[in-house]
């Protein structure tokens, strides 16, 4: 059959799909192709993750109105300026590729400086100011190195629920590595405490209490812990983290009255999909700013520092740290109190050294 070929479509993308792709090819030309191959693996290597991060020079729009970026939707972006209004705004075309994030601190201009659909909201961000912090979680591939959860929170609260969804203090620790990387304080805040006896000690989290960790434990439903969190808040902001279901909106709701943020139902196959879809920064009337954020089912830790390991695990010695995976956790000599916490160690140090199981090289 002759196969017959549009115009912009390739005959080489064709013939790679067949089982004998190469079977056909000379010497000289499958040396040529190994050549490019590594060309290509060579220029991954040095491709630098952090470049996603860089932000355009603000300098030139100094002259315009600060706002801070309180949600997003794709290309539309809501602003809440110095005055406590709001303001829907477009991105600049000069943003483009600028990864804009809730939290950022911005410039705009209530008119266009640049050409924009007459049915788009005419305000524009043109500029984003250097953050003082960014939250942010390894990427999925190498095409998103990271991706970012806020900028400027002072604060990472990680919420976990009692029950529904369970306690799982593996993602307390990488929660932990986050913040920690992003020079933000760190709280593990526990949900639900009236699904549990009050007899239950919640004994899941032992080997942070011994790490000395803050945690606090809530219910929206008794109101247990709620003042405390207030007082918490009070001059900081705060982000709150964790996964789909385990009440982070509730809270809100219970600690920004009339804000009646939508909370879901655990799904009937208890996974729960997300209730919450999109970040949300917002004030709170007794002091403080909260940021919502959509449920997570992990956070990874790809492309962090390993640096950071002794500080999170600081109660195992530094030649454990160094080659984790010497060890076993099992190992009774080893006469460890919590065998789950050289675990996690091993699982993180291996995870921050990952390269990109789904990067093709030979494109
Ligand atoms: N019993 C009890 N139920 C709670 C409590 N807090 C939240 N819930 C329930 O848990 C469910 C999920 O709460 P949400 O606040 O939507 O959870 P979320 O963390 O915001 O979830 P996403 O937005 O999907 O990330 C809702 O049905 C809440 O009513 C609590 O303290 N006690
Ligand atoms: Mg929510």
């Amino acid at each position: 059959m002759v196969r017959k070929y549009r115009l912009g479509q390739s005959r080489d993308a064709h013939d790679l799909d067949s089982p004998d792709a190469y079977a056909r090819e000379g010497k000289a030309q499958s040396k040529r192709r190994q050549q490019s191959a590594e060309r290509l693996t060579t220029e991954a290597e040095s491709h630098d993750a952090d470049s996603m991060l860089l932000l355009p020079d603000a300098s030139p729009w100094s002259h315009l109105e600060e706002a801070t970026l309180v949600c997003r939707h794709s290309q539309i972006v809501d602003l809440e300026l110095d005055d406590r209004s709001f303001l829907r705004a477009t991105l600049a075309g000069k943003l483009k590729g600028v990864k804009l994030v809730v939290g950022d601190r911005v410039r705009f201009s209530k008119v266009p400086v640049e050409a924009t659909d007459p049915d788009l909201p005419q305000s524009q961000v043109v500029a984003v100011l250097p953050r003082k912090t960014l939250l942010k979680r390894g990427g999925i591939d190498d095409r998103e190195p990271w991706q970012l959860i806020c900028a400027n929170a002072e604060e990472l609260w990680v919420c976990a629920a009692v029950v529904d969804p369970p306690l799982r203090p593996g993602l307390l620790e990488r929660a932990q590595t986050l913040a920690l990387a992003a020079g933000m304080g760190f709280r593990i805040i526990v949900t639900k405490r009236d699904r549990a006896s009050a007899k239950d000690p919640l004994p899941e989290l032992d080997p942070l209490r011994e790490q000395g960790l803050p945690i606090l434990e809530t219910s929206a439903v008794s109101g247990a812990g709620l003042t405390e969190l207030a007082d918490l808040l009070k001059g900081r902001s705060v982000v709150l983290v964790g996964h789909s279901g385990v009440g982070k909106s509730t809270l809100i709701n219970a600690l920004v009255p009339g804000l009646n943020r939508r909370t879901g139902g655990m799904s009937r196959y208890g996974t729960g999909g997300q209730t919450t879809t999109s970040a949300l920064w917002l004030q709170c009337p007794t002091g403080g700013t909260l940021i919502d954020t959509p449920g997570i089912r992990t956070l990874s830790v790809r492309g962090f520092p390993r640096t950071l390991l002794p500080t999170i695990f600081p109660e195992f010695p530094s030649d454990w740290i160094e080659d984790p995976m010497a060890l076993d956790p099992e190992d009774e000599d080893l006469d460890l109190d919590f065998p789950e916490r050289l675990q996690s160690l091993q699982r993180l140090w291996q995870e921050m050294d990952e390269r990109n199981p789904n990067q093709n090289v030979h494109r």
